[in-house]
C-alpha cells in the first residue's frame, strides 16, 4: 500500500519509522511519502493560511497550495499503472489536470472499478482522506475498508480547517472522506492521520506476526463485533498474591473460549454501555 501525506509538519510523522509500521516500511509492505504543503506556495513567507471570510476567530488554510500539492501527488501514479493523467515523467501538474478534466472523474472511477488500470488492478488515483473533527467517525470497519485500498492520500489541515472549495474540487475528482477520530478537538489533522495509519497498517497482510490477533480485536467484524476484549494474563501463575484465573490453566479450550466471551461481555457492559445496548438490540 502507498500512503502520501501532505502537511505543514512532516516531522509529526517520525513515529512511522518505528515499531510495526517502521518494519512494514522497511520490508516494502508500506510505501509512505511525506510532502511539505509549503513547497507549493509562491511567496517569500510560504503562506498557507488567511483570515476567514465572514469574520470569526482563527485562520483558514488557503485553497491554492492544497490544489497544487494534491495535483502533484495524484499526477505521480505508481509504476506500471497506465493512467490518463500522466503517461510520461516530467509532465506538469497543469497538463495532468487537463488530461483529467478531459476524461472526468466518472471515467476514472469507471476504469478503476472495471480493473482497467494496470495488470494488478491497482488504482490510478488515491483515495483522499481529510482528517477533521467535522468528519464521519473513524471506526474499525473503516480501517478494514481502507486497508484494502492500494493508495491513500492524507491531507492534514491545521488552524480552523481547509477552505471548503478544496473538498468540493476533490470530492468531484477523487473518492474523498472527511474523517474524525473522536469527539474532541486536536490542534491539527496530523495526530489523527497517525492514528488512522496505524489502525490501517496493522491490518495489511504480513504486518502483524499473527493474523488471528486481528480477528480477535475489539470491534473486529464477526464474533467480536461491538465487544471489548477481556483481560489477558501471562506467567508467573501467581504475582504479588494475585492468581491467574484457574480456567486459563485448565487446558479446556471450549471452556476457556466461553469464559473469555463472558469476560468480554462484562467489560463491555462496564466500560461501554453504548456498545452493550447495540449487542442486546442485535441479538434479541
Ligand atoms: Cl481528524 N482533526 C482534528 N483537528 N481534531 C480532531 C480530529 C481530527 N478527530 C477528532 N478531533
Amino acid at each position: 500500500m502507498r500512503i502520501d501525506i501532505i502537511s505543514i509538519f512532516p516531522e509529526y510523522f517520525s513515529p512511522l519509522d518505528v515499531s510495526l509500521i517502521g518494519k512494514a516500511r522497511a520490508r516494502g509492505i508500506l510505501d509512505i511519502r511525506l510532502h511539505q504543503l509549503r513547497d507549493w506556495t509562491h511567496d517569500v513567507h510560504r503562506t498557507v493560511d488567511d483570515t476567514p471570510y465572514g469574520g470569526g476567530p482563527g485562520m483558514v488554510m488557503k485553497p491554492e497550495p492544497w490544489g497544487e500539492a494534491i495535483d502533484a501527488v495524484i499526477a505521480d501514479v505508481p509504476e506500471g499503472v497506465q493512467n490518463a493523467q500522466s503517461a510520461q515523467h516530467g509532465q506538469s501538474a497543469e497538463d495532468a489536470q487537463h488530461a483529467q478534466d478531459a476524461e472526468g472523474a466518472e471515467g476514472a472511477a469507471r476504469r478503476e472499478s472495471a480493473g482497467e488500470d494496470g495488470a494488478a488492478g491497482r488504482a490510478a488515483a488515491p483515495r483522499l482522506i481529510v482528517p477533521t473533527p467535522s468528519g464521519r467517525l473513524f471506526t474499525q470497519e473503516m480501517a478494514v475498508e481502507l486497508a484494502a485500498e492500494p493508495w491513500l492520500l492524507f491531507a492534514c489541515g491545521r488552524y480552523e480547517g481547509i477552505d471548503a472549495r478544496v473538498m468540493l474540487e476533490y470530492g468531484r475528482r477523487l473518492r474523498l472522506d472527511e474523517v474524525s477520530i473522536g469527539d474532541y478537538v486536536l490542534a491539527g489533522g496530523e495526530v489523527a492521520a497517525l492514528v488512522m495509519i496505524e489502525a490501517i497498517g496493522r491490518l495489511l497482510p504480513g504486518v502483524l506476526g499473527n493474523a488471528r490477533s486481528v480477528a480477535d480485536d475489539s470491534f473486529a467484524p464477526g464474533a467480536m463485533r461491538n465487544l471489548l476484549e477481556g483481560p489477558v494474563y501471562t506467567k508467573p501463575p501467581v504475582w504479588r498474591g494475585h492468581a491467574v484465573p484457574e480456567i486459563l490453566l485448565s487446558g479446556h479450550h471450549g471452556k476457556i473460549a466461553a469464559w473469555r466471551h463472558e469476560q468480554a461481555v462484562l467489560r463491555t457492559a462496564r466500560n461501554r454501555p453504548d456498545l452493550a445496548a447495540r449487542n442486546s438490540a442485535s441479538t434479541s
